[in-house]
C-alpha cells in the first residue's frame, strides 16, 4: 500500500483512487503538514525577519512537495491511482497576499533563507482579499475581491497575540503562519502573517471593492494596497503599516527573550530587513518598546534600533518613497508622532543645513526613507545600475554622509519555484546534459560546451514546443483563447504602469498591423501577450490596457491579419498564469525607460527559461547582458544617464517626437475611427492626449529604435537553431540570479547570521 493510500484509508475510509479531487488536495495538505510537524525550526542566536508588506508565494502544494523532496513519489502515487498532479493543485487557491516584484522577491528569498538554512522569517500582514481579482469588460479592467481564503491553504492560526495600541483603541492581532520548507533541508522556517478577528468581509459593497475606509477594526487586513487617493485611504495605510510593524516588534523581542537576550543585546539576536518604506515605522515601534515596555532610555533604544535595522530600496519613483503627513501620523499614534519628532530633533541638529536629508520637511509631513536611512544600519539597491543611481542622484545626499551604509545586491529568483517547479521538461533536460548537481547549486555554466550540439539545441527547441502547448492549454481553459502553439510567443508581463513602457509595445502592434495589411506578412505568425494588474486609482494605465485590449479585438476580427498576428492579454495575471508564460515565452519584453527599473525579476524568469530579451540598458538587464553577450540579447534605446539628464533639464518634449511622419500615424491610430468603433473614446482619447502632450515616462524616445529592432528579432527567429542557440546560452548565463546568490550576499554584508546545521 503507498503513502497516500494509508492516508485516505486513515481520513477518508477509502482507498485513493476513490477519492475526489478535492478530498485529494485535502490529503495532500494533511502530508505536508504532518511532514512539517515532524520538521524542528530553523535556529541559531540571531534570526532574520524579512518585512514586507507584500508577500506573493504563489501555490504552495508542488512547491512545498519539491523541497520536501517528495514531488516524484508523490506524483507517481497520483498517477497510479488516476490522478493529475497538475489538476489536483487547481484545487488550491493561489494566496493573494502580494502583487508585484516586490512580493514575488520577498517570496524568493524566504525560500533561499530556507533553502540555506538561516534562521528566518517573512512578516507581513493576512489580507483576505489580497489586491483584487482583475477580469476584463467592454475591454477595460473590472475589480472584484479576491476571495482566496474560501478554500482549506496552509495557513495555520497560532495561539499568539499582541495588543496593538492606536490612538482611539487598542486592538488584538491574531497570528497565522504559512511553513516555509527549504529545499531539501530537515528544518524550516516560517511566514508570519498577522491579522484582527473583528475583520468583516461583509462591508465590501456588493462584489465590488470599495468598503469604508474609516471603520478599521472591520477593515484593517482586507485589501493589500487599499485606495489611499484621499486621506482617509492615506490614514489606513497608517493603521495597516503600524499594525504590521508593531506585531512582528513585539514578536522579535519576545522571541529574542526566549533565546537568552537580555535586550540591551538585542541586535545581537535580530536582524530586520525592510522591504520599501512600507515597514519603516518598526524604527519608532521599537524604540517606543525599549523605552516604554523594557525600561531603557531613549538614547540606547535609539542606539539598539539603528543597529537592527536594514532598508532596501526598491524603486526610485516618488511614489514609494512615502512621506506621511505628521498630523495623520499623530491621529494613528500619538506615540509614534511623538518619537518621530524626537528622531527629526536629532538630525535637524546634526545636519541643520541640509534640507535634503531631514526627516520632517516644512509641510510638516514625515519622509519614511529619511528615517530608515538615518535610523537603519544598511540601505541597499537591487542591482548595480540602480544602486549607482541611488547614490549619484535619487539619496545621493545620504551617501555622503553613510558611503560605508549603501549596499548594491542585484536581485535573484528561485530557481525551485522559476526552473524546477515550472520548467520540469527543461529541468530533466539540464539533469540528462550537464547532471543534478545545479539542483545544489544554480550553476547552469555547463550547458555553454552545448551551445553548438544540434541534438540538446534540437531538445531545447522541442521543451519549448512542449511549453507552448501547456500555455495554449491554459489560455484556453483560463479564459477561452487559443494561440498558435506554431507562433513566436513574445511576452510582456509585469504591472501595469506607464515606466514599463506597454504603451510602446502597443504602438508597436498598431505598427505591425498596418505593415501587414500592406502586405507583408510576416513569416512566422507572431502571438503578443500581455499581462498585469493597474493599480485602481492610476487611470492612464488603466487606458492602455484598454487601447490594448481593443488592438486585440480589432486584430481578431480582421482576417486579413489575424493569422499573422494575435495580441492576448491575460486575465488576473498571476503566479499561476506566470508559470506558464515564462516557460513558453520566445522573446521577454524588458522595454522599461532606461533608469525606472530597478532591477526586475521577470527579466531573470524568461532568461533561465530560454527566452531572448529585448531589452533597455535598464535594472539587471545591464547585467543579463554582460553575462551572455551582446549577440545573445536586443538592445536599443536611450541609456539611463540621458535620461536622468532629461529629466533634470526638463528636456523632453514629447510633441516633438510625435510630430515625426514615423510615429505620428502610429499615435493617431489610438484615436481612429477603426478603434473607437470598439473601444472607449473617453479613455483612447485622454491616451492620445497625454502621449502628445506629456508622455511622462517618454514611450516615444524609443519607438522607432524599438520597432526596428523587434523587426530584427522576428526576422532572426528564422533562423531556428541560432534563434536556440541564443536561448541555451541564456539559461547556461542564469546562474547568477539564483537568489541563493543574494541571500549569501545579504547575511555576508548585512545580516551576519549564522547557518543552522
Ligand atoms: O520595480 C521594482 C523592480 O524593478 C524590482 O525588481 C522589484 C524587486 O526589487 O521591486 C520593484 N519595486 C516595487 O514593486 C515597488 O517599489
Amino acid at each position: 500500500m503507498t503513502q497516500l493510500d494509508t492516508l485516505a484509508q486513515d481520513k477518508f475510509n477509502r482507498d485513493l483512487a476513490d477519492l475526489e479531487q478535492p478530498e485529494v488536495y485535502k490529503l495532500l495538505l494533511d502530508l505536508i503538514a504532518k511532514k512539517v510537524d515532524q520538521m524542528p525550526l530553523f535556529s541559531g542566536k540571531k534570526k532574520i525577519y524579512y518585512f514586507s508588506a507584500e508577500f506573493l508565494i504563489g501555490k504552495l502544494l508542488s512547491n512545498n512537495l519539491l523541497n520536501l523532496g517528495i514531488y516524484d513519489q508523490v506524483k507517481a502515487e497520483l498517477d497510479q491511482a488516476g490522478f493529475n498532479i497538475e489538476e489536483i493543485e487547481d484545487e488550491e487557491n493561489e494566496p493573494s497576499l502580494g502583487n508585484g516584484g516586490l512580493g514575488r522577491l520577498a517570496a524568493c528569498f524566504i525560500d533561499s533563507i530556507a533553502s540555506l538554512g538561516l534562521p528566518g522569517d517573512g512578516v507581513g500582514l493576512n489580507y483576505h482579499f489580497g489586491l483584487f481579482q482583475q477580469y476584463f469588460e467592454d475591454n477595460q479592467q473590472q475589480y472584484r475581491p479576491d476571495t482566496w481564503l474560501d478554500q482549506e491553504n496552509f495557513l495555520k492560526k497560532s495561539d499568539k497575540h499582541f495588543q496593538v495600541p492606536f490612538k482611539d483603541f487598542t486592538l488584538t492581532s491574531s497570528l497565522y503562519d504559512i511553513a516555509v520548507l527549504g529545499y531539501q533541508q530537515d528544518k524550516h522556517n516560517r511566514l508570519r502573517l498577522f491579522d484582527l478577528d473583528t475583520v468583516d468581509s461583509s462591508i465590501i459593497e456588493d462584489g465590488s471593492i470599495s468598503f469604508d475606509k474609516t471603520d478599521i477594526e472591520k477593515n484593517l487586513t482586507l485589501f493589500l494596497y487599499p485606495d489611499d487617493s484621499d486621506a482617509d485611504g492615506e490614514k489606513l495605510r497608517i493603521y495597516q503599516q503600524y499594525f504590521m510593524v508593531s506585531n512582528g516588534a513585539q514578536l522579535l523581542i519576545q522571541e529574542a527573550i526566549e533565546r537568552g537576550s537580555n535586550i540591551h543585546d538585542l541586535a545581537d539576536y535580530a536582524v530586520v530587513q525592510i522591504n520599501d518604506t512600507h515597514p519603516t515605522l518598526i524604527i519608532p515601534e521599537l524604540i517606543r518598546l525599549l523605552t516604554t515596555d523594557h525600561g531603557l532610555d531613549f538614547m540606547e533604544a535609539v542606539k539598539i534600533t539603528s543597529q537592527m535595522v536594514a532598508f532596501t530600496n526598491h524603486t526610485i519613483l516618488a511614489e514609494a518613497l512615502e512621506t506621511w503627513p505628521m498630523n495623520y501620523l499623530e491621529s494613528v499614534s500619538p506615540e509614534i508622532a511623538d518619537i518621530i519628532r524626537k528622531l527629526d530633533s536629532i538630525i535637524k541638529e546634526s545636519y541643520p543645513n541640509q534640507a535634503s536629508v531631514q526627516i520632517i520637511d516644512e509641510n510638516d509631513t514625515a519622509h519614511m526613507a529619511s528615517i530608515a536611512i538615518h535610523f537603519g544600519f544598511s540601505t541597499n539597491g537591487v542591482s548595480q545600475l540602480h544602486t549607482d543611481i541611488l547614490k549619484q542622484s535619487t539619496l545621493k545626499d545620504f551617501y555622503e554622509l553613510y558611503p560605508d551604509e549603501f549596499h548594491g545586491l542585484t536581485n535573484g529568483i528561485t530557481f525551485r519555484r522559476w526552473l524546477m517547479d515550472a520548467n520540469p521538461e527543461l529541468s530533466a533536460l539540464l539533469d540528462r546534459v550537464i547532471g543534478e548537481e545545479w539542483r545544489q547549486d544554480s550553476d547552469l555554466s555547463e550547458l555553454m560546451n552545448y551551445q553548438e550540439d544540434d541534438q540538446v539545441l534540437s531538445e531545447f527547441s522541442q521543451v519549448k514546443h512542449a511549453n507552448k502547448e501547456a500555455l495554449a492549454h491554459f489560455l484556453q481553459d483560463h479564459q477561452g483563447v487559443s494561440i498558435n502553439t506554431d507562433s513566436i510567443v513574445d511576452v510582456q508581463v509585469k504591472r501595469i504602469h506607464e515606466y514599463k513602457r506597454q504603451q510602446m509595445l502597443a504602438l508597436y502592434i498598431i505598427h505591425k498591423y498596418h505593415d501587414i495589411k500592406a502586405g507583408n506578412k510576416p513569416e512566422t505568425p507572431i502571438t503578443i501577450i500581455f499581462g498585469g494588474k493597474a493599480a485602481p486609482a492610476y487611470t492612464i494605465a488603466q487606458d492602455i490596457i484598454h487601447l490594448i485590449l481593443s488592438l486585440s479585438e480589432l486584430i481578431a476580427n480582421d482576417p486579413e491579419v489575424s493569422d499573422y498576428l494575435q495580441v492576448v492579454f491575460v486575465e488576473n495575471y498571476n503566479v499561476t498564469a506566470a508559470r506558464y508564460l515564462f516557460t513558453a515565452a520566445d522573446i521577454s519584453e524588458q522595454i522599461s525607460l532606461a533608469s525606472k527599473e530597478a532591477s526586475g525579476t521577470g527579466n531573470m524568469k524568461f532568461m533561465v527559461n530560454g527566452a531572448v530579451t529585448l531589452m533597455t540598458l535598464d535594472g539587471a538587464n545591464v547585467e543579463i547582458a554582460d553575462r551572455v553577450g551582446q549577440d545573445n540579447v536586443y538592445i536599443f534605446g536611450k541609456e539611463a544617464q540621458e535620461i536622468v539628464r532629461l529629466y533634470d533639464e526638463e528636456d523632453y518634449v514629447a510633441r516633438d517626437y510625435y510630430e515625426q511622419a514615423a510615429i505620428k500615424p502610429l499615435v493617431d491610430f489610438i484615436v481612429s475611427d477603426e478603434l473607437l468603433a470598439i473601444g472607449n473614446s473617453e479613455r483612447l482619447n485622454r491616451l492620445h492626449q497625454d502621449m502628445i502632450n506629456k508622455d511622462y515616462f517618454m514611450a516615444l524616445i524609443d519607438l522607432e529604435e524599438f520597432i526596428a529592432i523587434k523587426e530584427k528579432m522576428y526576422a532572426d527567429y528564422q533562423d531556428e537553431k541560432a534563434w536556440r542557440k541564443k536561448g541555451l546560452i541564456n539559461t547556461a548565463q542564469a546562474g547568477f540570479f539564483s537568489s541563493d546568490r543574494v541571500i549569501n550576499e545579504y547575511n555576508d554584508q548585512i545580516w551576519h547570521v549564522q547557518v543552522d546545521d
